[in-house]
């Protein structure tokens, strides 16, 4: 196989890139030396989380000048997210560092006072060139094509400026701000979304890259009907446990019990309503925009460099070119030989095997309340402290189990209360949600307000907003619980529980401004695919990325 050269500087799931690199037909070979650098042909630069930490790292490596030596030569180069930053002049991320200048213009943050920052979800890379009758692209890009992105800064997009430099630009649009997706001149390749992670779509653009082939005609129907924008994100939600043979099985709980209720099997075994690393698949060709795997039950009874899940991200992340996130024990944990791990230890061990967010769940809470008990203050130790500080903020996901509370009013509790339009049997309309933990079996003295302000401080970059209440009720999202906790942060929020149809999706973002919404039994139980919620959104008028083979 062809090679190109990848340099791994910075924590993150390279893994995802290699796999993609491998699936269009090259080998990756490392840079590990300046010296390295000097020897590439094709050279990729990627890069998450944080521009001064990567352009340092690069810096005191010695790799910045082989780089833009490289460049300088004409040989290929990508950048990609981070990567791509890097060629800037600088960031307003941090104005002490340097970028290495290829392009004079810095980067800058996205205004968050009318929609959730990071940045998160499928958006486009439409050419600024092309219109309806010149229809050139760059490296395989295509306007009616979906990228996914993730990112707080960007490189806001000012018309003609760069065009006249002799770059070509792609764009897409978030909220009022056009920014900078893609840009191309001569052997340059920078991409701010990760082709990686965008499936048929993202690796066209890198085979394109690698095979040299820089413009493309488009043909009409590839150009009709582009739509700036980010599109809504609908995420499939794989519950996985071992089951009592023994077997890692995906199951579905309603309000998170997961035994059997009818039948012959009554009150005893585990659901099992298939394969992990099968259904993965199939939801990621039916268009799934991520995948999300909540292990359970944890490991339990076997050393965590052993535990299946991490095999299950390997297998599943050769062939499902989406965002996996992994849920479930991640903490600080004693080994089954009793050696310490920290919880920065076991997300490196699923971002290596290919998970490219993880999700905290019962560790959070406990952190949100040592978070207010010190006056809220940050400890740094936590694990989503230590996690964001290495990953960046868009790899850690906190996954929220509430469930309702009712009071007669809300002096009757220290609590956040709503008034809801749902009172229970003995008439109550006040209520509030109760955080819990280990899988809803015990409650904490903590409201989900609390905890979803609290973890935003500590560097979370996405709330997975589940409800116990709703799980598995197939009765719709609990609306009241999303709009409470929209209006309390800034990072995106995923709606998640109760999906029973596909209208529940649109109900849920015309009526909440909910990110991302969450679905699992529906789809585990073939009462509806991904794409046929697609379709019925973008009946109802939203923009979503269908997939694309
Ligand atoms: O506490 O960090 O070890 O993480 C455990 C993780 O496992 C948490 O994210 C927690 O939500 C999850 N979890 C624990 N027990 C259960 C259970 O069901 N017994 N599942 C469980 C949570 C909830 C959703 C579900 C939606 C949508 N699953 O992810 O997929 O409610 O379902 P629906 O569309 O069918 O209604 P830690």
């Amino acid at each position: 196989m062809p090679t190109v050269h990848l340099l791994d500087y910075v924590a993150g799931n390279i893994r995802s890139l290699v796999n993609a690199i491998n699936q269009v037909g090259y080998d990756v070979e490392w840079v590990k030396t300046p010296e390295d650098v000097k020897n590439a042909g094709k050279l990729i630069l990627p890069g998450v989380g944080h521009f001064g930490h990567c352009l340092s790292q690069l810096d005191k490596g010695g790799f910045l000048e082989p780089i833009r030596q490289h460049i300088e030569a004409g040989k290929p180069f990508m950048g990609i997210c981070v990567g791509l930053q890097a060629l800037f002049q600088g960031s307003e991320e941090d104005n002490n560092v340097p970028g290495l200048g290829v392009i004079p213009m810095r980067i800058q943050k996205f205004n968050d006072t009318s929609k959730s920052v990071p940045h998160i979800g499928w958006n486009s890379a439409i050419n600024t060139g092309s219109d309806d009758t010149k229809n050139e692209s760059f490296y395989g890009l295509r306007p009616t094509s979906k990228y996914y992105y993730v990112h707080s800064y960007a490189a806001p997009y000012n018309p003609g400026v760069l065009e006249s430099d002799g770059w070509s630009v792609a764009t897409a649009t978030y909220g009022e701000e056009e920014f900078i997706g893609a840009i191309s001149r001569g052997n340059i390749f920078g991409a701010q979304f990760h082709p990686e992670k965008s499936g048929v779509a993202g690796l066209r653009a890198i085979h394109a890259f690698l095979n040299g082939d820089q413009f493309q005609s488009l043909s009409q129907d590839l150009v009709t009907g582009k739509e700036n924008g980010l599109t809504r994100r609908v995420i499939a939600c794989l519950d996985v446990r071992t089951n009592d043979s023994g077997d890692l099985v995906v199951t579905k709980g309603d309000q998170y019990d997961v035994r059997e209720k009818s039948g012959a099997d009554a009150g005893g075994s585990v659901r099992n309503l298939g394969k992990p690393v099968d259904m993965a698949k199939k939801y990621y060709e039916q268009g799934a925009d991520e995948v999300t795997f909540l292990n359970i039950t944890s490991f339990r009874n076997c050393p965590i460099a052993d535990t299946p899940m991490l095999e299950i991200l390997r297998r599943t992340s050769e062939t499902v070119f989406v965002p996996l996130t992994i849920g479930g024990g991640i903490k600080d944990t004693v080994d089954t030989d009793g050696t310490r791990v920290p919880a920065l230890d076991v997300a490196t061990m699923y971002f290596k095997s290919g998970a490219d967010k993880v999700s905290v769940g019962s560790d959070s809470v406990f952190a949100a309340e040592d978070y207010y008990r010190a006056g809220e203050k940050l400890s740094g130790q936590t694990a989503i402290e230590t996690i964001s500080k290495a990953y960046g903020k868009q790899a850690v996901v906190v996954s929220v189990d509430p469930k309702r509370v009712y009071v007669d009013k809300p002096e009757d509790t220290p609590h956040h209360t709503i008034k809801t339009q749902f009172p229970n049997s003995n008439g109550q309309s006040f209520c509030w949600y109760q955080c819990t933990v280990k899988g809803g079996r015990e409650t904490r003295d903590i409201d989900v307000r609390q905890l979803v302000q609290a973890v935003e401080a500590m560097g979370a970059g996405e709330i997975l907003l589940n409800c116990i209440d709703k799980d598995g009720s197939n009765a719709g999202f609990d609306l009241e619980l999303i709009r409470d906790v929209k209006a309390s942060i800034k990072i995106p929020v995923i709606a998640s529980s109760g999906a029973g149809v596909p209208a529940h999706f649109a109900e849920v973002f015309n009526k909440t401004t909910t990110d991302a919404a969450l679905g699992a039994g529906m789809f585990h139980r073939g009462e509806y695919t991904v794409s046929q919620v697609k379709d019925h959104l973008q009946t109802e008028g939203f923009l979503v990325r269908q997939f694309e083979t």
